[in-house]
């Protein structure tokens, strides 16, 4: 397989982390996305995307497979073990309701797209956008703060979807400055997963193309 990725891409982040729990391999093809404006929006990777963002996943069969959360719910139809999701259809829906609370409401918010639409069309100065950003930030972790179970991760003692999708936006939200010290639950859970392997190895800094 191989992934399109970009170390700080915390999309590209999260399929990194479930590859590593599954323990399935991948080459990584590095897709900038500062240099030249985007070397995403260059049409050779438009015919990897159509939608021009990472992570984008080729498996061996040639398919291209993007979104991230399609990505990994494919990894964990093909490859069960161990499971991303509970067994409980009520535990399955609440985990996927907190990876949603970011993935689908906070992250696409924060952007790069969305963040460089800010400046450059609408004329936004960088404190305004730095604001727009940690307010955005502050909002869905007051909810997964509350959505949190008793530990040591997101929904107890198995690693599930939320805490693969937990960690990048913590990191995210570090590199920022955003401060994190209304959410210690959200904290220990990050501070939990951080020994983990898979996730140690998945960090921006420890990616090859890493800068
Ligand atoms: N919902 C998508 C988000 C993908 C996404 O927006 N990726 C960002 C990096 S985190 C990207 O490629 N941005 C490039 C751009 O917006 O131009 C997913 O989960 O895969």
């Amino acid at each position: 397989m191989q992934l399109y990725s970009y170390f700080r891409s915390s999309a590209a982040y999260r399929v990194r982390i479930a590859l590593n729990l599954k323990g399935v391999g991948s080459e990584t093809i590095p897709i900038h996305l500062q240099k030249e404006g985007g070397l995403n929006r260059k049409p050779e990777f438009r015919a990897v995307n159509p939608h021009m963002r990472v992570p984008a996943l080729r498996l061996d069969s040639g398919e291209v497979l993007i979104q991230s959360l399609a990505i990994i719910e494919y990894l964990d139809e093909t490859h069960p073990r161990p499971p991303f999701l509970p067994s409980d259809p009520v535990e399955r829906a609440r985990v996927r309701a907190f990876a949603q609370v970011i993935a689908c409401d906070i992250h696409p918010l924060n952007n790069t797209s969305p963040l460089r639409y800010l400046k450059h069309q609408l004329g936004q100065e960088q404190a305004r956008i730095d604001t727009w950003y940690q307010h955005w930030v502050l909002d869905g972790f007051e909810a997964l703060e509350a959505l949190i179970r008793p530990g040591p991760y997101s929904f107890g003692a198995a690693v599930t979807l939320a805490d693969i999708c937990l960690v990048p936006q913590v990191a995210n939200a570090r590199r920022f400055k955003v401060p994190l010290d209304r959410f210690p639950k959200i904290v220990a859970v990050d501070a939990a997963l951080a020994k983990l392997p898979a996730f140690e190895q998945a960090k921006p800094e420890n990616q090859p193309h890493a800068e």
